[in-house]
């Protein structure tokens, strides 16, 4: 026996610690299957700093009547709760039943989720129109064959008029989308659903007025004794949700692409490892596009990139991005992209990053905390959103240039501040080829959809899955992604998605063109025909309304309803309130869509029955919740057979 281990006595302080050495690493890799995660949750650790799967481990058991949605606390005559064993209260003070609760909770919830990508694109349309006006002088029209057929779309006229008239008139029209008054539709809405959804949101009474209308309607429906009906007001919620997927989340992507170029494929590499020892790392996080392409492009400026190896930043200045302003980067610049939501503690946690720059959404408060342990500087930018201990530089428009290059300028004086003892990057990133924008797949195609509903009929292709949104530290980090993706592309299915998902796809090597490898015999054939992944990502949440483009144009070209087609969503680690309105507007839009971590619904089996069956009736869409991304797999492939037996495809 060795003196060490004869040190080891049963019950020492020694094997005390050892143990729950091995029980940290244990917990450490239990939460992702990302191989950077335990090295840098240890690492954070050790520094004192804290996450999300800490605070997530320190807030259990979460409270049950959360987590069935039959808390309400919309009057102050509450808070109120139904007992769901039957034994206590069934009804709140003023009567309101659990169905009536959870389905008020679920709306709010949605409203809160269309409301954040549709103000997004209210400022983006903000900026967009101050081109012609003159003002937001930084911007341009990079793609003006993108605004034209945006303006044709509307029935504008675009012959022999200048870009600017065009822009202004585009401009004016969307910005009525959020608050114009009377019955008539959504412009945007009238423009590009296909008719045969159109009629059937018509027959249902759930056409959308106006954007800012539905969520101020749900808004209302769900205050005290009001809408009491679990049927009605979960119609009000998809109306809401079309508002947001087929105008607001649409007219952010739209000027998105006018302003900052439609998305192509472009090469791009994934994971903490694009943070290098030897820049300036600047991390961009949140969702507008408007302030990280500005950064991005600064970040290249002579006198900023020469005051950074001056400070001894030989390789000057990094900008890397998180979250989906890091797709909107990503996307159209082939920006690195450093991870997903719960990589943007451990981002700091490298202590390597000089600056994170935040906009909205999806930005963990406690990333102010987290950088006290280290040298970061987090800058917050948009007047609406200021967290405590962060420094605030307000992100100027008129002055888009001069305010990045401030901001920026910040960033790289924090470079001394740096302590290289306390740095840690992973090695870990892959590459990836990221950018396909529907005029990206088009164009792949050869220019028509031809091909691919050929592919289809066919069976070489047997569906079409969107998957989008989060990582949620209740379920193994991107492994739900991951996994329900392999198992969809073994079985022949092309998977198309946005956001968190599509960085976990960057960072497991998913979105490279040799994944097709990993795909059925017919879905592999077609990519290395084409040269492409059989993980397809289009970009940032809002553009989740690519998606809808995509489907409707598929449909109306095979002469059927989207509802007809061989094609699901999925959202298998959601947590934002804006997967809602997606997971929504896909189903008010005719798709089976999968939830992998459970919805604040169970305490209602009424709202259960409308979401899971009913709702399916009303619009030929409906949820089913799977935690397990195997199984849902295996549902989602029995919907795609029944959907293509009913149109008389091979299975
Ligand atoms: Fe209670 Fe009704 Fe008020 Fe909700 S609205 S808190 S159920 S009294
Ligand atoms: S960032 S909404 S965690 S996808 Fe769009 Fe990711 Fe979900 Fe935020």
């Amino acid at each position: 026996m060795t003196a060490s281990v004869e040190k080891e006595k049963p019950g020492s302080e020694r094997v005390y610690e050892r143990l729950m050495r091995a029980a940290r690493r244990e917990f450490y890799e239990s939460v992702s299957i990302d191989p950077t995660v335990p090295q840098l949750l240890e690492k954070a650790e050790m520094d004192g700093a804290e996450t999300a799967w800490h605070r997530y481990l320190a807030q259990q058991p979460q409270c049950g009547f959360g987590l069935l949605g039959v808390c309400c606390r919309n009057c102050n005559m509450g808070p109120c709760r139904i007992d769901p064993f039957g034994y206590g209260p069934q009804k709140g003070v003023c009567g309101a039943t659990a169905d009536t609760i959870v389905a008020r909770n679920l709306m709010r919830m949605l409203a809160a989720g269309a409301a954040a990508h549709s103000d997004h694109a209210r400022d983006i349309v903000e900026v967009f129109k101050g081109i012609p006006e003159g003002w937001a002088k930084d911007y341009g029209i990079k793609d003006p064959d993108k605004l034209r057929g945006v303006a044709q779309a509307l029935g504008l006229e675009v012959e022999g008029r200048e870009l600017n008239d065009i822009a202004k008139e585009v401009a004016e029209v969307m910005e009525w989308e959020f608050g114009k008054p009377g019955e008539e539709p959504l412009k945007l809405v009238e423009a590009y659903a296909p008719k045969k959804r159109k009629d059937i949101w018509r027959k249902v009474g759930i056409m959308p007025r106006a954007i800012d209308r539905e969520v101020t309607e749900i808004m209302h429906r769900t205050h005290m004794g009001v809408d009491a009906d679990p049927l009605t007001l979960i119609a009000q919620g998809l109306r809401c949700a079309l508002a947001d997927g087929w105008s607001g989340s649409m007219m952010a992507t739209l000027l998105s692409d006018v302003m900052f170029g439609t998305p192509k494929p472009i090469r791009s590499v994934a994971n903490l490892g694009v943070l290098r020892e030897d820049a300036v790392n600047i991390l961009v996080h949140g969702h507008n596009p408007v302030l990280s392409m500005k950064i991005a492009e600064v970040a290249g400026d002579p006198e900023l990139v020469q005051m950074a190896r001056e400070l001894g930043a030989e390789g000057g200045i990094n900008v890397v991005g998180m979250c989906c302003t890091g797709n909107e980067i990503l996307v159209r610049l082939g920006v690195p992209v450093a991870g997903n939501l719960l990589q943007q503690e451990l981002a700091i946690a490298t202590g390597a990053l000089e600056a994170v720059i935040v906009d909205y959404q999806c930005i963990m408060p406690a990333i102010v905390d987290v950088a006290s342990c280290y040298h970061t500087k987090v800058i917050t930018t948009e007047p609406k959103a200021h967290i405590p201990g962060a420094i605030h530089v307000e992100f100027d428009k008129a002055n888009a240039t001069e305010t990045a290059k401030k901001i920026v300028r910040i960033a790289v004086e924090n470079f001394k501040n740096r302590n290289p003892e306390r740095v840690l990057i992973p090695k870990e990133k892959s590459e990836l080829v990221a950018g396909f924008s529907v005029e990206a797949i088009l164009e792949a195609l050869g220019g028509s959809l031809e091909p691919l509903a050929d592919a289809l009929k066919a069976g070489k292709i047997k569906g079409i899955v969107g998957i989008v949104g989060c990582v949620n530290p209740k379920v193994k980090h991107d492994h739900s992604h991951v996994t329900l993706t392999k198992e969809l592309i073994k079985r022949d299915v092309l998977i198309v998605g946005t956001g968190c998902w599509g960085i976990a796809m960057g960072k497991h090597g998913l979105l490279l063109p040799e994944a097709a490898d990993l795909a059925g015999p017919g879905l592999r054939e077609i990519c290395k025909a084409l040269g492409i992944p059989p993980a397809l990502h289009m970009g940032s949440c809002v553009d989740c309304s690519r998606m809808l483009i995509a489907l409707a144009a598929l449909a109306d070209h095979l002469g059927v309803d989207i509802s007809d087609l061989p094609a699901a969503g999925s959202a298998p680690e959601w947590m934002s309130e804006k997967a809602v309105s997606i997971g929504s507007y896909f189903v008010a839009s005719g798709l089976l869509v999968h939830l992998g971590t459970v919805p604040p619904v169970l305490g209602s089996k009424k709202v259960v029955e409308i979401l899971t069956d009913k709702a399916e009736d009303l619009v030929g869409g409906k949820f089913f919740v799977e935690p397990d991304p195997a199984k849902a797999a295996e549902v989602i492939m029995a919907h795609i057979a029944e959907k293509r037996r009913a149109l008389g495809w091979p299975e």
